[in-house]
């Protein structure tokens, strides 16, 4: 039994934690000084810490608890698997029930004709195996030169050093030599940030045509696939503008390009159909998964695969795959999850209950003097904050300055809501009812309102020049 359990005092968690953890995307210097705050149970959609404050999860985790903390059902399918069979691999020309099960009930859920999943433990992972998927396909399919993937810019695909290229975060190309060859990056469709004087239904045309437009200068003989999220999630819930998918649909039907829908927050419920595809109304040939897919009881994701190129595909060996494709405990981890959804009917909870409502609840923070507009699509929502609505300015203080003010004035009201930059972001359990979300948007309201008191106390109210 480990000695660090969660009676320690919270200062000793801490320190222990700063001398041996090296935690993602942070400065852990930075960290070892402030201390990390240390999670200890959590029931429902409330993280309780080891202060004992019990804070309201707007966040789902990182996205992924849809079904909400502490079902036991999901305990005891990872308990029954264990006991069963731990572990069997899905390599040389093996296989096991609870692989078998999840694979036929995930594609049963997607979009009719795709039938296939490959199984991983992750996103980033499954991006991995996408673009290997796809570049293996065309290469089948006599088209070698087809190798050229295009994805956007502040796009979030993953951390590995593939699914890192995919991604179109700076920050994260700016470390460790990435994006790895043949990945380009067109402009996202954010018109609150880039659209300066276009309708919103100009600009969705607009920042969609740029994928032709990079077809046509890579040549439309050497692209292989464009891959989006629905609605991007880390990069800040960016809400495309209606006309942007239906015009990406165009351009990929046109140049025979491979459109691979990463689904890995979208999915699973989040905007009120099981993938986010549904809901832009478009149709891949791939769609990455993970997170809601075991609502993150399990570390598990895939690569879902329509007809055509599973077919392609399943003419050659392909030469991938991970020790944990379809892990029998995850794997029955995210049958309970998909049971748990199904019979307690989530998605129409999202669709008639909990996305109305959140809406409308955030609707109330409109007009606060520091929100912007706000966004909202099923169960993800951004608030950017502005120092002036009309001219959809951003601050004349470093880029992230009041949404940091923001997020810790959301925490100290026991609420976690995430900033992006100076975008707040939520993307609650799908479980929420109206009172959690209620309790919400008013702990929401009352950080905004603190935060406007701190930024103006510290003089940071000044739009950018
Ligand atoms: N695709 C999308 C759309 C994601 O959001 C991944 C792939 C990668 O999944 P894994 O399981 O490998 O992490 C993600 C992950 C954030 C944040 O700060 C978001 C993610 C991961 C970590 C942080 O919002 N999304």
């Amino acid at each position: 039994m480990s000695l660090i359990s969660n009676h320690m005092p919270t200062a000793e968690l801490q320190a222990l934690d700063a001398a041996h953890h090296m935690h993602p995307f942070t400065a852990n210097d930075t960290l070892a000084k402030r201390g990390a705050r240390v999670i200890t149970r959590a029931e429902g959609v409330y993280l309780t810490d080891s202060d004992g404050n019990q804070i309201l999860d707007g966040m789902a985790g990182l996205w992924c608890v849809n079904i909400g903390y502490g079902r036991h059902e999901m305990a005891e399918a990872a308990a029954r698997q264990m006991k069963e069979l731990p572990y069997y691999n899905t390599f040389f020309m093996t296989t096991h029930v609870p692989a078998i099960a999840l694979a036929q009930e995930v594609t049963a859920l997607a979009p009719d004709g795709m039938n296939q999943i490959f199984f991983a433990s992750s996103g980033s992972e499954a991006n991995d195996t996408n673009i290997r998927l796809v570049r293996t396909y065309w290469t089948e399919k006599g088209k070698p030169s087809k190798s050229h993937i295009i994805s956007r810019k502040n796009a979030y695909h993953g951390s590995s050093v593939g699914s890192g290229s995919l991604g179109g975060m700076a920050h994260m190309h700016a470390q460790g030599g990435l994006p790895i060859e043949g990945i380009h990056h067109i402009n996202q469709p954010d018109w609150w940030s880039e659209g300066g004087e276009m309708s919103r239904a100009d600009f969705g045309v607009a920042r969609a045509q740029e994928l032709e437009a990079k077809i046509l200068e890579l040549g439309e003989d050497n692209v292989a696939a464009f891959i989006a999220e629905p609605i991007q999630g880390a990069g800040g819930v960016i809400v495309p503008p209606e006309t942007y998918w239906p015009e990406i649909q165009r351009i990929c039907d046109k140049y025979e390009i491979l459109l691979i829908a990463d689904e890995v927050i979208c999915g699973f419920g989040r905007t009120g159909n099981w993938f986010g595809s549904e809901t832009m109304g478009i149709r891949p040939h791939i769609m990455t998964i993970a997170k809601g897919l075991s609502s993150g009881y399990q570390p598990i994701g895939g690569s879902i695969v329509c007809d055509a190129v599973a077919e392609v595909i399943g003419h050659t060996e392909f030469n991938h795959g991970y020790t944990y494709s379809g892990h029998p405990v995850a794997a029955a981890v995210a049958l309970e999850n998909l049971r748990i959804m199904k019979e307690e009917n989530m998605i129409e909870h999202v669709r008639n209950v909990a996305a109305p409502h959140l809406k409308a609840g955030l609707e109330t923070l409109a007009d606060h003097p520091l929100v912007g507009e706000v966004n909202v699509a099923g169960m993800m929502a951004s608030l950017p904050l502005t120092p002036h609505k009309e001219s959809r300015a951003t601050f004349a203080a470093d880029r992230g300055t009041i949404g940091m003010i923001c997020r810790d004035r959301c925490f100290a009201n026991n609420l976690v809501m995430r900033h992006v930059g100076d975008r707040m972001i939520v993307s609650p359990p799908l479980i929420m009812g109206r009172e959690d979300i209620d309790t919400l948007v008013s702990r929401a309201s009352k950080a905004l309102d603190e935060t406007y008191a701190e930024a103006k106390r510290q003089d940071l109210l000044k739009a950018a020049s």
